[in-house]
């Protein structure tokens, strides 16, 4: 579609990128290299429209939803890893990959209260051949047992039950992908419990998910194998005037004891963004796992582009130091577009942001601030928004031998006619 720069093009961009940045006193190498070794966990779920290998004939529920008929969707775990290694082609750096219960590899037919790690081995093979380190999902939606819009607060205590032991296998789930792989798994829980109308009992189902919660953790797990994590939601489809896990549900429950507070950006009020929760919640929690994802309306869940909103993100995590205690996953599902080039693009565009919070003088910034020259600081902030950011991110690509600019768009044409073109 376009004729691509030469290594020699990106170079030259490159070295004068370098000295307009140095005169502001960012080294452009130094934010080069702090970006290499942060692994984005990508999301199984943006390869088959959230659907699963449990059963190919299942419904999406529990009040998300994915719409377009894009062709050349994933049917099999060989294919969705097929697929996977496509967009991490087309990535720069390692990356992790974030997988749901419902995308287990067997031939049996298995209850979720009863999965088990050899129902992911093939998954832990894949991911140490391929450095990936693995996060893992109970999956509580999209199930007969779900189906009334309540899972670990429901009211039937052996519905409750069987979510209770879904949760407890998914996090030994998540232990056994982090001592395989040497890296732990975040294993984060979201559920999709709330209803339609107006409740009378508000309290009831938030005592009965406490209590849940507190089974499933009950068992202590090393830390250096899962880690758990949980999601609030401000409202799903069918759960518009409650929801169980609602943000102050899951802060207070985080705070108590201490686990990893998931915040998803498309979970709470339109104008309400999660970029300066991070820092307040990193004060009372240990860690966080961010579901970078961008809201449209309804939606919670279009392809991360590069807007104002990601880059507050990123600047909040860059500029609090918090690279070693942020998560950064993602979650998105646009069927309506190639899936590969919704992974590909998604993330490219959450590394980009992060390298455009790299690529700022962080220390003088806070000078100007503390000395009180917020003239500075604005004319500094708005500046460094015009600064040949492109020209490094080019030759990052370069370095990291994937495709420079929209050259990814060829690959994906080419995997496009070889491999989905087959699956019809
Ligand atoms: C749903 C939550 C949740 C899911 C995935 C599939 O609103 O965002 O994270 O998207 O678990
Ligand atoms: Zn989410």
């Amino acid at each position: 579609m376009s004729t691509h720069p030469t290594n020699s093009q990106i170079e030259n961009a490159y070295a004068l990128a370098k000295e307009r940045y140095a005169a502001l006193g960012i080294n452009t190498d130094a934010a080069l290299a702090q970006l290499a070794p942060v692994a984005i966990s990508l999301h199984c779920w943006q390869g088959d429209d959230v659907i699963g290998f449990e059963d190919p004939d299942a419904a999406l529920g529990g009040g998300i939803m994915a719409t377009g008929n894009y062709p050349g969707k994933a049917r099999t775990p060989a294919e969705l890893r097929q697929d996977l290694d496509q967009a991490y082609k087309l990535i720069p750096g390692t990356h992790r990959l974030n997988l749901h219960a419902i995308y287990l590899d067997t031939d049996e037919k298995v209850p979720r209260n009863e999965i088990e790690p050899k129902h992911f081995a093939t998954w832990a093979d894949w991911a140490k051949q391929n450095q990936h380190g693995i996060d893992f999902n109970p999956t509580c939606f999209s199930h007969p047992l779900a189906e009334d819009g309540f899972t670990l607060s429901h009211h039937d205590e052996s519905i409750r039950q069987f979510w209770i032991e879904h949760c407890i296998a998914s996090r030994e789930i998540g232990a056994y992908f982090g001592r395989e792989l040497g890296t732990p798994a975040v294993t984060n829980i979201w559920i999709p419990d709330g209803y339609k109308d107006t409740p009378v009992d508000r309290m009831g189902p938030r005592q009965r998910l406490q209590a849940a919660l507190d089974t499933i953790l009950a068992e202590p797990i090393d830390k250096q194998y899962n880690l758990d994590a949980v999601e609030c939601k401000l409202f799903g489809i069918g759960s518009e005037s409650y929801v169980v896990g609602s943000h102050e549900f899951y802060m207070g429950y985080a705070v108590k004891n201490q686990t990893v507070l998931t915040l998803d950006a498309g979970h709470f009020h339109p104008t309400e963004t999660i970029s300066d929760k991070i820092s307040s919640m990193l004060l009372y929690v240990p860690e966080l796992l961010l579901h970078v994802s961008r809201g449209v309306r309804w939606d919670s869940d279009h392809v991360v582009t590069l807007t104002d909103d990601l880059q507050a993100i990123m600047h909040a995590i860059v500029r609090g130091g918090f690279l070693d205690r942020v998560h950064i996953g993602l979650d998105f599902f646009d069927a309506s577009i190639n899936r590969v080039a919704a992974w590909t693009i998604g993330t490219r565009n959450a590394l980009r942001g992060l390298l455009l919070a790299l690529l700022e003088p962080g220390e003088q910034m806070r000078e100007l601030e503390l000395a009180g020259d917020y003239t500075a600081r604005l004319a500094m902030l708005e500046e460094l928004k015009g600064m040949p950011f492109g020209a490094v991110w080019d030759y990052y690509c370069m370095q990291q031998d994937v495709p420079v600019g929209v050259a990814y768009l060829d690959d994906i044409h080419t995997y496009e006619k070889q491999v989905f073109a087959e699956r019809e």
